[in-house]
């Protein structure tokens, strides 16, 4: 983005901070490649196959991104009993369990799987750390649907009747948030132990459980690699170091975005004022009051054309240039599903 056209465009119009207070820009922020990926998918689904393409929970958990695809004719549902048989499906970008896919098979639903190939590594992890006999503790947000996925990678025992989000089940597997919950976890084999984490926690607090874990279960086996991905890292350590500069954090996300909920707390963390918007109808222009510098950035989920019109609405209440901060360059590009590719296109207009 050229920030000059920005700070051209916008005269002053609302209730003016006391001192203009400059904006500065994190590098990177926005989509991640598993959020273009899964939109992509949706698209080209609805392009090769035509309305209606249903999709299992939004696809990405940003208010717009859901909008603008509903409008071109995604239907998002919950449950898949929502969907006539004989339909496409969509999985969202955060994946689902084993159950899930097997109940699209028997609903006879053609499924496109859009769960980012980050998440689909964690999957594969769980089921081989299984494999080798051992119960694995995942460290994540309870009733968050990449948890409910992960979990439900290890088949449950016909007399569990226990529900994947669960902290505890016949699976072998635990879920914890906190340091508290390990300090009050019991496993089967403590020398029979791994950990795998959701992808887009707080490093800081996944760190604390981690060491939490290690205390507690000193033979723990950690996941290969880091289970937190990069675009959650390079997103958190952007914020964090605009944030040593800024006296008040906007980030561009929707409220059920657990990556954009984070970078607003990796903010608040610096012991400055930190707001986490959908849109910039939600600033509020007493937030600029005495700043001197207002730092932007957005969760992994959240389009660049939000981040315009928040940068927009600032500079409206007042708030002066924008300076765009270096970070790292981020090249990563996931590929298709290879079923969706291959697919021919039904989609052809009669004459
Ligand atoms: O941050 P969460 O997991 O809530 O998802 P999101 O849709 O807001 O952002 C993209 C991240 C994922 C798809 C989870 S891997
Ligand atoms: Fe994939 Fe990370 Fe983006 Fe999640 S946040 S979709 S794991 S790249």
């Amino acid at each position: 983005m050229n920030p000059e056209q920005t700070t051209l465009k916008h005269q002053p119009t609302g209730e003016a901070p006391s001192i203009e207070a400059a904006i500065v820009l994190a590098n990177p922020r926005g989509f991640c490649a598993g959020v273009d990926r899964a939109i992509i998918i949706v698209e080209q689904a609805l392009d090769k196959f035509g309305a209606p393409i249903y999709v299992r929970h939004e696809v990405v958990h940003n208010k717009f991104v859901v909008d603008e695809l509903r409008a071109k004719g995604a239907v998002f549902v919950e449950e898949l009993d929502e969907i006539p048989s004989g339909s496409i499906v969509i999985f969202s970008a955060h994946g689902v369990s084993k159950a899930v896919r097997a109940e699209a098979e028997s609903r006879g639903l053609t499924a496109y799987d859009a769960t980012c190939p980050l998440v689909t590594k964690v999957h594969i992890e769980v089921e081989k750390m299984r494999k080798a006999g051992m119960e694995i503790v995942m460290i994540g947000h309870k009733g968050h649907p990449e948890v409910e996925g992960t979990m439900g990678q290890v088949e449950q025992t016909s007399t569990d009747d226990h529900q994947a989000s669960d902290t505890t089940n016949s699976t072998g597997m635990y879920l914890v948030e906190t340091p508290e919950d390990v300090a009050v976890l019991t496993v089967k084999d403590p020398a029979k132990l791994a950990y795998v984490t959701q992808t887009t926690l707080s490093m800081d607090d996944a760190a604390l459980v981690i060491n939490a874990l290690k205390e507690k279960f000193p033979h723990i086996n950690a996941p290969k690699s880091d289970d937190i991905c990069y675009a959650t890292q390079n997103r958190q350590d952007a914020v964090k170091i605009m944030a040593q500069d800024c006296d008040l954090v906007i980030i561009v996300g929707s409220p059920n975005s657990s990556n954009s909920n984070r970078l607003r707390e990796v903010a608040k963390n610096q012991g400055i004022d930190a707001y986490m918007v959908d849109n910039a109808s939600y600033l509020k222009p007493e937030w600029l009051a005495n700043k001197k510098k207002v730092g932007v950035s957005a969760g992994a989920s959240a389009p660049e054309v939000l981040v315009k019109e928040v940068i927009a609405q600032l500079q409206n209440f007042g708030a002066g240039n924008v300076q765009e901060l270096q970070g790292v360059v981020e090249s990563v590009v996931f590929q298709l599903p290879k079923n969706l590719t291959s697919a021919a296109k039904t989609n052809t207009v009669q004459s």
